[in-house]
């Protein structure tokens, strides 16, 4: 029985990656990834989302950012307006510039996080109402003040989660993933956090942590594969889980909610 649904996502943007992908930055000691299996692995993700129902904008590759086909990064999408990111790499501030013309088409209102502050969207997590706000080597103190106002403004709370600490982790949203029904995926590291107290949590072992980065997308929960134990707990919620090889995105810090943008 799929767990009631509290936002129906009809749209995604996606970019292909570009052939300069693995001069992306990243941390990960995975090898280089390989091109082929870079776009089988993101052909089979847009496939997944249009399975989920969702109309895909395809962008071209960007080859003058080789992080940029992880748009998730460059905006935060709330039911009504998108706020554009200021990344905190200096690599990919000009992500946002060429993907503002394409959320313009959908949003009215476009606020932008302005300097001092940074923020990259993968410290963002949207939970209903809420919105957790990761405090990251990318996202900083003040990105994260001008986040929360332009949140309370159109009527959400959020709180914030410092991970600054936590080097297994890019980004807040490596670590937890919000599913809806009250139900929040959550690395052990985080788990203990008092701001997740009221919420039903599904602890993910240290040894599975990079699934934590899973998506509830309408129906389905996108998991990455290799992740055995998290892929049985999500079931065992009554959970849909689809399950997507990720392994040469992980090479680049990235995982599954960083390949797009769902609205
Ligand atoms: C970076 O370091 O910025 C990219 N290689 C990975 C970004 C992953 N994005 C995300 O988790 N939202």
């Amino acid at each position: 029985m799929p767990k009631e649904i509290d936002r129906v996502f009809k749209h995604a943007i996606v970019r292909i990656p570009g052939r300069n992908f693995a001069d992306g930055l990243t941390t990960a000691d995975f090898g280089v990834p390989q091109y082929e299996k870079v776009l089988q692995q993101h052909a089979r993700y847009c496939e997944s989302l249009r399975a989920c129902g969702l109309a895909l904008t395809t962008l071209p590759a960007d080859l003058k950012h080789p992080d940029s086909t992880f748009v998730e990064d460059t905006a935060v999408l709330t039911q009504n307006a998108a706020i554009l990111c200021r990344p905190g790499a200096p690599s990919r501030e000009g992500e946002v510039a060429a993907i503002r013309p394409e959320l313009k088409r959908f949003f009215a209102s476009l606020p932008a996080i302005e300097a001092p502050g940074t923020l990259d969207g993968g410290d963002i997590c949207e939970a209903e109402d809420h919105f957790f706000l990761g405090l990251s080597l990318r996202t900083n103190e003040e990105g994260v003040r001008q986040l929360a106002a332009h949140l309370a403004k159109l009527g959400y709370t959020s709180s914030v989660v410092d991970v600054r600490s936590m080097t297994s982790i890019l980004h807040l949203k490596s670590g937890i993933a919000y599913l809806g029904d009250n139900t929040l995926v959550v690395m052990e590291e985080m788990a203990d956090n008092p701001l997740f107290r009221d919420y039903k949590l599904m602890r993910v072992p240290a040894e599975e942590s990079y699934g934590a980065n899973c998506v509830r997308v309408n129906d389905r929960v996108l998991v990455a594969e290799g992740f055995p134990q998290l892929t049985a707990e999500l079931k065992g919620h009554g959970f849909d889980p689809l399950v997507l090889d990720m392994s040469e995105y992980r090479k680049m810090d990235g995982g599954l909610s960083c390949l797009s943008l769902r609205f």
